[in-house]
């Protein structure tokens, strides 16, 4: 079971799964306008035999029906990805974001308790956590969060941590640094980068506007991520686990590796807005991944600057031909 199935992680790892042949539930929200665009290319008909994606509506604000379809659901692994996963939102929408990135995670775990207890519980944690305490950040670092997302996220943990300690669930952290793809929602500053880039190539925009760009991040593929998320359910006990590339580069260094990727100068087009900036900001996180290198082998891939290509060419190509909108989900 995948909440949180139609953002961006949970789209390549409803695709993980079911290519390893697993049944996947996913929880959806009720929206007046269609929301499953990420995951529409591995809909199946609700007639079909034997289908093996099943989505259920659902909202994590819900305790009542979390419980009800776990109950008959009864998954044997339970990826709970579903957030206000916005940092800057999060500024905004406080208790909101309180809400359904904290306590939520206190709803679903006390479905698994009530209801499902052999469920293997995966919490998504974030790198976020450390907000101010300097790099490298591993396991053992202490969090030191910056926003209320980042305070929520903590919330989350510590509640996953109680439930296995308290009641012996397998439940398990994934601090994961940030993860990026052409999936990307399009207000994270990779997706806003190689969205504009690629429309500033085509003369369909001539300004991008930015907030921080000395920030230092850690970014990494997001199909490589959710791999990790899946070994990290069949370790032979639950524990928590940083996952990262090692290496750090800046917003600087994104935007210009997309913009020379599509052979443009990104000093020409980029004007900073403070409304971009954060009352507090993380400057820098970069994480070491030792702990689940030694543990499951996975180390990362693909580096940031082959991401900040591969992102300004596939959005690119989605401008270029809005038709490929269809396929695009396949493709990448
Ligand atoms: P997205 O923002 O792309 O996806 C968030 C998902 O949560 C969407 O499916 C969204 O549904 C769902 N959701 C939001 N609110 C509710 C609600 N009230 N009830 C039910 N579902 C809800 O996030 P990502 O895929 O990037 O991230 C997945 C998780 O990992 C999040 O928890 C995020 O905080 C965390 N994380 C992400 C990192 C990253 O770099 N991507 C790094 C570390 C942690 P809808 O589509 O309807 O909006
Ligand atoms: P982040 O991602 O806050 O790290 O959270 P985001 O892409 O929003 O910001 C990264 C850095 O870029 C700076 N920045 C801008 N950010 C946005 N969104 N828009 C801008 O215009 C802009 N200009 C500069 C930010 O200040 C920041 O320093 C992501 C989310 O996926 C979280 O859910 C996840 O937990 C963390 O990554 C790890």
């Amino acid at each position: 079971m995948i909440t949180g199935i139609t953002g961006q992680d949970g789209s390549y790892l409803a695709e993980f799964l079911l290519h390893k042949g697993y049944e996947v539930h996913g929880l959806i929200r009720r929206a007046s306008t269609f929301n499953t665009q990420r995951i529409d290319h591995l809909f199946q008909d609700p007639h079909t035999k034997d289908k093996k994606l099943i989505l259920h509506y659902g909202d994590m604000s819900d305790a009542s029906r979390l419980t009800t379809l776990l109950a008959t659901i009864q998954p044997d692994e339970i990826y709970h990805l579903a957030a206000q996963s916005h940092v800057r939102v999060s500024f905004d929408e406080p208790e909101h974001t309180g809400d359904v990135t904290g306590l939520a995670t206190t709803r679903i775990l006390e479905a698994i308790r009530l209801v499902s207890l052999h469920s293997k519980f995966y919490q998504a944690s974030s790198s976020e956590m450390f907000g101010a305490a300097p790099p490298p950040q591993h396991e053992e670092t202490p969090f030191y969060p910056r926003s209320p997302y980042g305070a929520a996220k903590v919330y989350s943990y510590w509640l996953t941590r109680n439930y296995r300690e308290a009641y012996g669930m397998f439940a398990t952290n994934g601090i994961l640094f940030n993860h990026e793809s052409p999936r990307r929602g399009e207000t994270f500053v990779t997706r806003k980068i190689t969205r504009a880039a690629a429309s500033i190539k085509l003369g369909l925009q001539d300004k991008l506007f930015l907030g921080n760009l000395d920030s230092i991040r850690d970014w990494g593929y997001a199909p490589e991520y959710v791999e990790a998320m899946w070994l990290m359910l069949q370790a032979d006990e639950p524990d928590d686990f940083v996952v990262a590339t090692g290496v750090s580069a800046t917003v600087k260094d994104f935007l210009e590796a997309s913009f020379e990727s599509l052979d443009l100068d990104w000093t020409k087009s980029v004007e900073i807005d403070p409304i971009y900036l954060r009352p507090t900001e993380v400057d820098a996180l970069v994480g070491d991944p030792s702990k689940i290198t030694k543990a499951t082998s996975w180390t990362a891939e693909t580096s940031a600057l082959q991401l900040a290509r591969k992102m300004a060419q596939a959005d690119l190509e989605l401008l270029n031909n809005p038709k490929f909108l269809d396929e695009f989900w396949w493709r990448y």
